[in-house]
């Protein structure tokens, strides 16, 4: 089992409400959207962990979305190269910053893109969604770097959801949380399936660290089903972030 003693989180952008979204629930309010950033970094250190937070960054409206930069393995850093061209030079200062913490540094490169909210850690193995934003070059170089260090990789086609973790999370203990589209892969069959309404699917992107589950606030049947295997659920309002589609894992790397 994974245990995290690390996270890195960036402060939401004064450009965030220029972000990318085909959310519809309106522009995010700053102050709001940062009160909200304070307390789930609260979170992030309730569960135990040390949190890096980096500066705003108003060249990158979406850049308080630090989880799409780059994937964080007990062996090496991989630094995506975003599909978004808008996010992709969000890497520079991540790459950066990951050099404190890792001497193995790799990157995806063009033409492969691959986004890090389409990728699903379950121990040693990675799942990888093909989405708009991820595509097979991508997948491939990044199946092909997993290998260099004893990791495996697989492709899950992702449809129309923005990322494979917009719709899944893995929970440990051979556990999944998903909406009803992706519960029914068939590579996720052997998974004990936690399955999530319709109308609470935005709760399938939640986020398992040492044992506890950080869930969005206000979907309280989620919280009841995860609850009942067993987990500590901490619930965060992240109704800013949800404007920009996005969601309770985005907003960190946790190592
Ligand atoms: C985007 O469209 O790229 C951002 N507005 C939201 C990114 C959400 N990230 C994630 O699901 N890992």
């Amino acid at each position: 089992m994974n245990k995290f003693t690390k996270a890195i989180v960036r402060t939401p952008s004064r450009r965030m409400a220029d972000g990318l979204t085909t959310a519809n629930l309106g522009k995010p309010d700053d102050r709001l959207a940062r009160n909200q950033h304070g307390h789930y970094i609260e979170a992030l250190r309730n569960c135990g962990l040390d949190v890096t937070i980096l500066k705003e960054d108003d060249n990158f409206p979406d850049s308080t979305f630090v989880e799409d930069t780059s994937l964080l393995t007990p062996h090496c850093a991989i630094i995506m190269n975003p599909g978004a061209p808008t996010r992709r030079g969000e890497i520079t200062e991540i790459a950066e910053v990951l050099k404190r913490f890792y001497q193995n540094i790799e990157f995806i490169r063009t033409p492969g893109t691959v986004e890090a909210g389409d990728i699903m850690m379950v121990g040693s193995h990675f799942f990888i969604g093909l989405s708009k934003r991820t595509n097979t070059a991508g997948a491939g170089q990044l199946i092909n770097l997993l290998e260099k260090y004893d990791m495996t990789g697989s492709i899950v086609p992702v449809a129309d959801s923005l990322h494979l973790k917009s719709g899944a999370a893995y929970l440990e203990n051979d556990t999944l949380v998903a909406t009803d589209r992706f519960s029914s892969h068939p590579e996720f069959r052997k998974f004990n399936m936690i399955t999530i309404d319709e109308n609470e699917s935005y709760a399938a992107n939640c986020v398992w660290i040492n044992g506890t589950v950080l869930i969005p606030s206000g979907f309280p049947r989620t919280k009841h089903a995860i609850e009942s295997r067993g987990y500590r659920t901490i619930e965060v309002d992240v109704s800013e972030f949800r404007k920009l589609d996005g969601g309770i894992s985005c907003l960190s790397l946790r190592f």
